[in-house]
């Protein structure tokens, strides 16, 4: 790449996603500037060195620090990732989940007024759409960009706050800013708390330590909901590619395809060379919603046709990839 290198600020760099994406963008010869509350991350040991990478702790609902560094660094792009991303703890922690989601990306659009040349990706979620699919007259058995949105958690909520905020300020200030509204997307680097990497980990460990474990089924909530699961690096390149587009819109992004947490459950046995029986695992209340969001199954042509985006991983491929992941780690 000839003259200065191209400058991106990922917020919630220490994530799944954030450290998928700084790979990415380092890849694609950017300087990355990554921001969360504790930006040390096991996500990022291999990149952490890199010498276009660097990393700031802030939280982004402190508006000085964040207007502070935005003012600094002078970003291309933004990508906003930070969030407590956990449904079932935002029923818990509303206002932290607010603040961290809402007050974070008003802070980040106020900045962008003062510059329009600065483009943002606002990382919205299909848990928007909540319970549209359950209310009648919208009947389609997928959801898709003209899906109305019915939240059906405090995270969701906030998350349908900041989607509007995007479309407010980029509509009145004429803003290059995009939303994906990404469907759920999973890799060896989920967070141990939702339901895929629970899984995965506990089949690490129960095959590190089967006697252990048969004493200690794992303790799941409700089995029937469905998602649609990619795989998440396939997913942080279709944030590059909304950013980089020549129009800025808000694109779905999802395989397709949709399976209950039971499905996600046998398979990853499978993947394991492991017969599933309903004696490794219990149902407890605790980890069930106090509402729950039953059915999500993407409708991803805008993107497709659009910006040429496809997801590369199967539902089988994604689950083989993180059960393999997880029994290398407890193998060694
Ligand atoms: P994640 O692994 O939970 O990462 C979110 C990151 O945000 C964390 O590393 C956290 O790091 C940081 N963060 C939280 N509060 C912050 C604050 N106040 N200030 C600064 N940083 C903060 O989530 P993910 O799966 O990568 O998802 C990335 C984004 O996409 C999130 O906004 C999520 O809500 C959204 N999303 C995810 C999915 C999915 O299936 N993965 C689907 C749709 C949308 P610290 O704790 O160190 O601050
Ligand atoms: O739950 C059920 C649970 O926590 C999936 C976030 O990235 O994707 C994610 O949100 C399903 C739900 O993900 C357990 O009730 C059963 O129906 O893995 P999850 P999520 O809630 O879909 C969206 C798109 C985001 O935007 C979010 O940030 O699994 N379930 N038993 C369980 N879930 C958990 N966590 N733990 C259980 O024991």
């Amino acid at each position: 790449m000839s003259g200065n290198p191209k400058k991106a600020l990922i917020t919630g760099i220490s994530g799944q996603d954030g450290s998928y994406l700084a790979e990415y963008l380092l890849q694609q010869g950017y300087e990355v500037i990554g921001v969360s509350r504790r930006p040390r991350s096991p996500n990022l040991v291999e990149i952490e060195s890199h010498s276009q990478l660097k990393l700031v702790p802030c939280d982004i609902a402190d508006q000085a620090w964040i207007h502070g560094l935005l003012n600094h660094v002078q970003p291309d792009e933004i990508y906003n990732l930070a969030a407590l991303s956990h449904v079932g703890s935002s029923f818990e922690h509303p206002g932290a989940t607010f603040a961290s989601i809402v007050q974070g990306v008003l802070h980040i659009l106020d900045w962008c007024r003062t510059s329009p040349a600065t483009r943002l990706y606002q990382a919205s979620s299909s848990e928007m759409f909540g319970g549209s699919l359950t209310q009648p007259p919208h009947k389609a058995p997928y959801q898709d960009e003209q899906t109305p949105f019915a939240p059906n958690s405090p995270y969701a909520a906030a998350k349908l706050a900041a989607h509007n905020l995007v479309r407010v300020y980029r509509t009145s200030y004429n803003l290059f800013a995009c939303c994906g509204i990404l469907f759920n997307h999973e890799s060896p680097r989920r967070g141990f708390d939702f339901v895929t990497r629970k899984i995965t980990n506990h089949i690490g460990r129960w095959r590190a330590n089967p006697d252990l474990l048969r004493a200690n089924p794992l303790q799941l909530g409700n089995l029937h909901a469905c998602r649609d699961w990619g795989y998440a690096p396939d997913y942080v390149r279709a944030m590059h590619l909304m950013l980089t587009a020549d129009e800025p819109d808000d694109y779905v992004v999802a395989t397709g395809e949709t399976h209950t947490v039971g499905e996600f459950l046998v398979e990853a046995f499978q993947a394991a060379d492991l017969e599933f029986e309903m004696d490794f695992i219990r149902q407890n209340d605790v980890y069930r919603r106090p509402c729950e969001v039953h059915y999500l199954r993407g409708n991803s042509e805008k993107i497709r046709n659009r910006l040429g985006w496809r997801p590369t991983t199967s539902f089988r491929g994604l689950v083989q990839i993180m059960v393999d992941a997880d029994l290398r780690t407890y193998a060694s």
